[in-house]
């Protein structure tokens, strides 16, 4: 068994959401935020049977998309200058970051 741990955008995660259910995954969705942006974002978990990481990865690919979105300047104010961003900057956020970690006991009681 693996537990796959996806970040995805909030705009894709009802989406994601629904064909997870539809095709029988049983996930938990957790409110996250991005370190970089600090914006809000969502992170799915998915325990599931190793033969079915797969197919988990083609619904992921499927429902969720890259977009370009910028990054407001970042004051000075009440942070240190490493974070100091004086102009607006485009990044591009992935559809998806996923982790697939191994699951050494699962009970489900
Ligand atoms: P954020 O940390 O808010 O990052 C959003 C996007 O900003 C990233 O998209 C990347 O394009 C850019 N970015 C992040 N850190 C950067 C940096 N130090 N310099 C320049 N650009 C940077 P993605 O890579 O697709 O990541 C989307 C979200 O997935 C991230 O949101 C974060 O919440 C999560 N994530 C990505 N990599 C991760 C990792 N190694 N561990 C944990 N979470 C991760």
């Amino acid at each position: 068994m693996k537990l796959v741990v996806a970040v995805v955008q909030d705009q894709d995660s009802n989406r994601l959401s629904n064909a997870l259910t539809k095709n029988d995954f049983r996930a938990t969705k957790l409110a996250s935020t991005g370190g970089f942006l600090r914006s809000g974002n969502t992170t799915f978990l998915i325990g599931v049977d190793d033969s079915l990481v797969p197919k988990l990865m083609d619904l992921i690919r499927e429902n969720c998309r890259s977009r370009e979105q910028m990054v407001a300047p970042v004051s000075p104010m009440g942070g240190n200058a490493d974070s100091y961003i004086p102009y607006p900057v485009e990044v591009e956020v992935g559809g998806a970051t996923i982790f697939v970690l191994p699951i050494e006991q699962f009970h489900h009681f």
